[in-house]
């Protein structure tokens, strides 16, 4: 990538709080980080979780924090450190952690609008995801932003399906927009993706997708920079991680 094009991403992501990079993974990795979500669906971990109804024809799988057991996931984190840190402007860049969601054909249920950093244990400004799609992603269910939402108030996270509000008070930060409701209203951004198109988002941007007529596979990186810290919480984090683990520099290949 140009540095003139990289510049060019870096102030869309400062504006709008996600861009779209095609053709950011090569073909090889592309293959490994496949096969690394089959084996990954085929043994979840502890922290997997099924986020669609009983009576959806597909499921919506998610897991979490899978990059020791499958090192494809890592080497996709190094893969994409480079543009992760250009768009944060960050000196350092780790690897927070990794998150699988599968929606598969038919899935119904749709991801709400949401903010990630609310169900986080951290603070600051330089925390960013990777989301990479192995199959061809359509428009009707890719992911979708509110631009400019990263530069605006935290706002209430809830269980996906039931709403509860189990990380913040019920009251205590405003509500989420009901964006779908009324979607001419809001700058909506998302784009149609091939395999190895990526998409990047600040953590504070609001995000959603609709369900999936095909499968869709697809592997999130969360990125911290300079200026995140860890925060103990008095609540069970979305994805819970231990107080001691070490987050590894992914931009030199060092734990930290
Ligand atoms: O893949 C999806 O449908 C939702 C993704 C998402 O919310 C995220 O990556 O934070």
């Amino acid at each position: 990538m140009t540095n003139d094009s990289m510049t060019n991403f870096a102030s869309d992501f400062t504006r709008d709080g996600a861009v779209c990079v095609r053709g950011l993974v090569a073909p090889d990795l592309l293959q490994r980080v496949t096969e690394a979500v089959e084996a990954n669906r085929a043994d979840p971990s502890d922290l997997a979780q099924v986020a669609s109804q009983s009576d959806d024809p597909g499921r919506f799988l998610e897991d979490f924090c899978n990059w020791q057991r499958f090192p494809a996931y890592l080497e996709l984190a190094n893969a994409t450190a480079a543009t992760a840190q250009a768009l944060m402007g960050s000196k350092t860049v780790r690897l927070y952690h990794d998150h699988l969601l599968v929606k598969e054909a038919g899935t119904r249920q749709p991801t709400p609008w949401h903010q990630d950093q609310p169900y986080y244990d951290v603070d600051g400004r330089d925390v960013i995801s990777m989301w990479l799609p192995v199959d061809p992603v359509p428009r009707a269910s890719t992911l979708e932003f509110v631009a400019g939402t990263h530069l605006g108030p935290w706002l209430m996270p809830r269980t996906f399906m039931q709403r509860e509000a189990k990380w913040f008070e019920e009251g205590s930060l405003q509500d989420v927009p009901d964006v779908q409701a009324d979607r001419d209203a809001f700058p909506i951004l998302g784009w149609e993706l091939q395999p190895g198109d990526a998409v990047f988002f600040h953590a504070l941007t609001l995000h959603a997708s609709q369900g999936a007529a095909g499968l869709r596979r697809v592997v999130s990186i969360r990125f911290l920079g300079d200026d995140a810290t860890r925060i103990e919480r008095r609540w069970r984090c979305s994805p819970p991680i231990p107080a001691d683990a070490t987050f590894p520099d992914v931009l030199t290949n060092q734990t930290r």
